[in-house]
């Protein structure tokens, strides 16, 4: 599977609706898990206390581990900002999960803002936001880092489509 995770419009989803589209094309089946399809049913219960945040991406990951078990390439885009988390679903899959560090600068993200959220929480309303006052704690061993404000969408899919190819995946 491949792992995205970085701050909040970094750039995960696009890289990840690319690559599955990417993939798709070559006969590939997958399947995308992000923020948006598993914050409204699954993990709906779930906000954003580091303790919610944990539960979030162990959930996140068992159903990945099924999903791989089955046959898929699986594609998941989630700030998952803590390192044990992200390591405990490499501890799952052994061998077959590929981390890409989004590092786009928090400044960058920031000037982005799509959602206006970076505004709403530097303007109080919005509590315990990613790269302000709640951590990211950056991979340190990560199979790719990707920084979308020096690399565009096509070469930085390519990128990673490069090294799925290296690894003879799935
Ligand atoms: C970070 C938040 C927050 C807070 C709402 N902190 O850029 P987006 O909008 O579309 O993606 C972000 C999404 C993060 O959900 P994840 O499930 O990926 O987070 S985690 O892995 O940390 O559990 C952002 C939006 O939700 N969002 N509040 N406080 N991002």
């Amino acid at each position: 599977m491949v792992w995205f995770t970085g701050l909040s419009g970094a750039g995960k989803s696009t890289l990840a609706d690319t690559l599955e589209a990417r993939l798709h094309a070559d006969g590939r089946h997958t399947y995308l898990l992000d923020g948006d399809n598993l914050r409204h049913g699954l993990n709906r219960d779930l906000g954003f206390s580091a303790e919610d945040r944990r539960e979030n991406i162990r959930r996140v990951g068992e159903v990945a581990a099924l999903m791989v078990d089955a046959g898929l390439i699986v594609i998941a885009a989630f700030i998952s900002p803590f390192r044990a988390d992200r390591d405990a679903i490499r501890q799952l899959l052994p061998g077959r999960f590929i981390e890409v560090h989004v590092d786009t600068p928090l400044e960058v993200c920031e000037q982005r803002d799509p959602k206006g959220l970076y505004r709403k929480a530097r303007a109080g309303q919005l509590k315990d936001f990613t790269g302000l006052d709640s951590p990211f704690e950056a991979p340190e061993s990560a199979e790719l880092r990707i920084d979308t404000s020096r690399l565009g969408v096509e070469d930085a899919v390519q990128q990673i489509l490069d090294h799925l190819r290296g690894r003879q995946y799935p």
